[in-house]
């Protein structure tokens, strides 16, 4: 972290005369922007399709990945996972080809935090 160090004023200088100013400059570390992949609802895709999805490319259990597959029938979408913007990326093409090539409207988006 940069430190100014401690200037002594030249004019009136001595004990008890201290005129110094100590700055101290925070350094900020830039964090990586994040984004949400999300998966939406349609009519046609099958529960299960949805639910095995979540389970291959997001790492979720059964249980962990049925409920968020219900919280997107109920509601319309729900935000599945986090990631930097590679990652998300790359997950969004994979579920989006894997629905496409069983014929699934299944879409999944991402969005910055
Ligand atoms: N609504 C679908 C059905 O009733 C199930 C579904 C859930 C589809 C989540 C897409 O992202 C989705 N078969």
């Amino acid at each position: 972290m940069p430190l100014t160090t401690p200037v002594m004023s030249d004019k009136a200088s001595g004990p008890g005369n201290d005129t110094s100013i100590l700055t101290k400059t925070k350094s900020k570390t830039a964090r990586p922007p994040m984004y949400k992949v999300m998966l939406l609802n349609d009519d046609y895709t099958p529960m299960e399709f949805v639910v095995h999805i979540l389970e291959r490319f997001f790492g979720l259990n059964h249980a962990q990945s049925f409920e968020i597959m219900l919280t997107v029938h109920k509601k319309g979408l729900a935000v599945v996972a986090v990631y930097s913007f590679e990652i998300a990326e790359t997950k969004v093409a994979q579920v989006m080809d894997f629905a496409r090539r069983h014929q699934h409207p299944l879409q999944c988006t991402m969005e910055k935090e």
